[in-house]
């Protein structure tokens, strides 16, 4: 009554918050009741059944009717279960709720990290022996002034793209912003910042090589809706990535190399495993290049994918990659070459060769470069490889390289039986792979294709050396009368290619003759009088030009090439060494893998 209850004591704060809890708790038991209820005893009407669209299986379990019993027995259960619960956390106190939601909060955001944390842990593996990755700083002061005017160069490059360009695949150093091409698709993967790491590592620019790091580990994402060149991105960024890991040891470039190389694999589902050209890095769709004969893929690039693809083997213990690139090879030695030769074009549907082209500059350039290159690697223990290099370069030999009238030795390119006496800038990259190639050539003739090297060096030299700007043009003809020079208007530009340079080096590695050093810093004058702008380097359109307009790209390549052999043209030879490290196509050194008793995984006959 009213009474009672004005004469009823205070209660204390504790009996208080006892009765809200009886009443809560009251409240509960009341409406849990009368769910319970209204399971058992609404009328089983099926024409009040609201799932009749066939999605009824997916929603809610199918009951059958013996099962019925059980099924009660359970929601019962379970029902006793929750109510014991409710009452079990009334009684708890304020503390103890806290402390619980507590420790359910921290399990929660464990679980988070673990899935954060990405996939698992790669294999551990026998690192390969590391040597030479730093310094190199040569004893003669003038060269370490040159070496030192290259690095200035690169930080030139680099401070440009990292102002104008972050993020973007290139710069345009005139208009000051970012660039990219075809090759990369419709992406912004950074490609500069991946390609020249290894260089700006090599070169000791620590700071500027921690930038780069970082903007890899928080912003390098492959899984973008992107189709990108298979051949471009292996050479550029598998390359770029697995050179800066071995060098710095930091794991996260593996890590990434090892992601992007997964993005690339669905290019081999062909009839023949033949990779396409491109890959959609999303949906893992392939297709060739529109411009290639008949739907071909092309010789450079299904073959430029087995030192990058060896050493993913090697780390991650994944027999795929080996798989592939051991594929290719074996399906190639099993076609028919016409004279000896193979062709550039290739059809991955029909396994069938598409049209006879052969070059040793595009399109055919490091494919035979790579076989030279997977015998080094593998210590010399891959002699099938090296066969086949042989077995090419002897063909190449005897019906693409030719002596002009003026005496110098040129490769040109074997068109449906004819011979074109056109040479590349890309083919100059030739002199370096026959010095390199020199030591384990057949029948003991060393000497000659050191000689040959030095030949292919002369002539590069010479397209170089008979332009206004000294910088060699992209094509250079030997006939009717003409000696290294491009005619076409199309075929006169320099994009800061590093060929003939790569070939510089090879051949001062191998010959210490000084010619080579002072050839390379006339070319690194060349490129920074007419190439250099404030905002970066430019291609420029006409070498034979006093006056050169500037095609206004920083190709990624110039870092991590060019920059690169003419900085170890002017460093001492114990700066990666030729026996422990391979330069794969983009100038990323490998290590040599010395495997002695260790088999790849995949080693055995090869599958797709
Ligand atoms: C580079 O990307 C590689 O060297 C490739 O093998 C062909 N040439 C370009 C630079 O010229």
């Amino acid at each position: 009554t009213p009474v009672a209850l004005v004469n009823l004591p205070n209660p204390a704060p504790k009996a208080k918050s006892n009765s809200t809890k009886f009443i809560l708790l009251l409240i509960l038991s009341a409406f849990i009741t009368l769910c319970f209820g209204a399971f058992f005893f609404l009328p089983d009407n099926s024409k009040h059944k609201r799932f009749d669209l066939g999605l009824e299986d997916v929603l809610i379990p199918h009951i059958d009717s013996p099962k019925e019993g059980n099924l009660r027995d359970k929601i019962r259960a379970d029902h006793e279960r929750a109510l014991q619960e409710a009452k079990e956390k009334l009684r708890k106190s304020r503390e103890e709720l806290q402390a619980e939601i507590q420790t359910e909060k921290n399990k929660l955001m464990e679980d988070l990290k673990k899935k954060d944390a990405g996939p698992k842990p790669l294999p551990p593996v026998p690192m390969p022996r590391v040597v030479g990755v730093s310094d190199g700083e040569p004893p003669e002061p003038d060269v370490k002034e040159k070496r030192d005017k290259i690095r200035e160069m690169m930080k030139h490059a680099w401070d440009s793209y990292r102002q104008y360009g972050w993020g973007h695949n290139e710069l345009k150093p005139l208009a000051k912003k970012g660039h990219s091409t075809n090759i990369f698709g419709n992406s912004q993967l950074g490609a500069t910042i991946v390609d020249a790491l290894d260089t700006l590592y090599i070169m000791g620019l620590h700071e500027e090589f921690k930038d780069g790091q970082e903007w890899i580990e928080q912003n390098l994402d492959f899984g973008v809706n992107a189709e990108v060149s298979v051949f471009e991105v292996n050479i550029r960024f598998i390359g770029g990535l697995l050179a800066t890991y071995y060098l710095s040891g930091q794991e996260v470039f593996k890590m990434k190399a090892v992601q992007l190389a997964e993005k690339l694999l669905p290019a081999f589902n062909t009839p023949t495993g033949i990779p396409w050209a491109m890959v959609n890095l999303k949906s893992g769709v392939g297709r060739n290049w529109g411009w290639a004969s008949a739907g071909s893929s092309i010789l450079a690039e299904f073959g430029t994918l087995h030192m990058e693809f060896v050493h993913l083997t090697y780390l991650t213990g994944n027999p795929a990659y080996y798989q592939k690139v051991m594929h290719i090879r074996k399906l190639l030695a099993k076609m028919d070459r016409p004279n000896g030769l193979y062709p550039n074009y290739l059809n991955p549907r029909t396994g069938r060769w598409g049209q006879h082209h052969t070059s040793v500059g595009g399109l055919g350039d490091s494919f035979y470069e790579y076989l030279l290159k997977a015998w080094l690697m593998s210590d010399k223990t891959d002699t099938e490889a090296r066969k086949t290099y042989d077995d090419a370069i002897e063909a190449i030999e005897r019906h693409l390289i030719r002596k002009s009238n003026g005496g110098l030795t040129f490769i040109g390119e074997w068109k449906n039986g004819h011979l074109e006496r056109k040479m590349g800038h890309l083919a100059c990259f030739a002199g370096g792979m026959f010095a390199l190639g020199a030591d384990g050539s057949p029948d003991d003739k060393a000497g000659h294709y050191l000689q040959l090297g030095a030949e292919i060096a002369h002539t590069c030299h010479e397209s170089y050396d008979r332009t206004v700007l000294k910088l060699g043009p992209e094509a250079f003809k030997f006939d009717s009368g003409l000696e290294a020079v491009a005619v076409r208007q199309n075929e006169k530009y320099y994009i800061l290619r590093p060929e003939v340079i790569e070939t510089y080096w090879y051949m001062w590695r191998f010959t210490h003759d000084p010619k080579y050093r002072q050839w390379g810093w006339e070319a690194a004058q060349a490129i920074d009088k007419y190439c250099r702008v404030s905002g970066g380097f430019s291609g420029v359109k006409d070498v034979y030009s006093s006056n050169p307009t500037y095609d206004d790209v920083q190709q990624s390549f110039f870092l991590a090439e060019t920059l690169k052999y003419l900085y170890l043209l002017f460093s001492s030879d114990d700066l990666l060494p030729f026996e422990s490290w391979v330069f794969n196509t983009e100038a990323h050194p490998l290590p040599v893998l010395h495997l002695g008793n260790i088999t790849l995984p995949g080693s055995e006959p090869a599958q797709r």
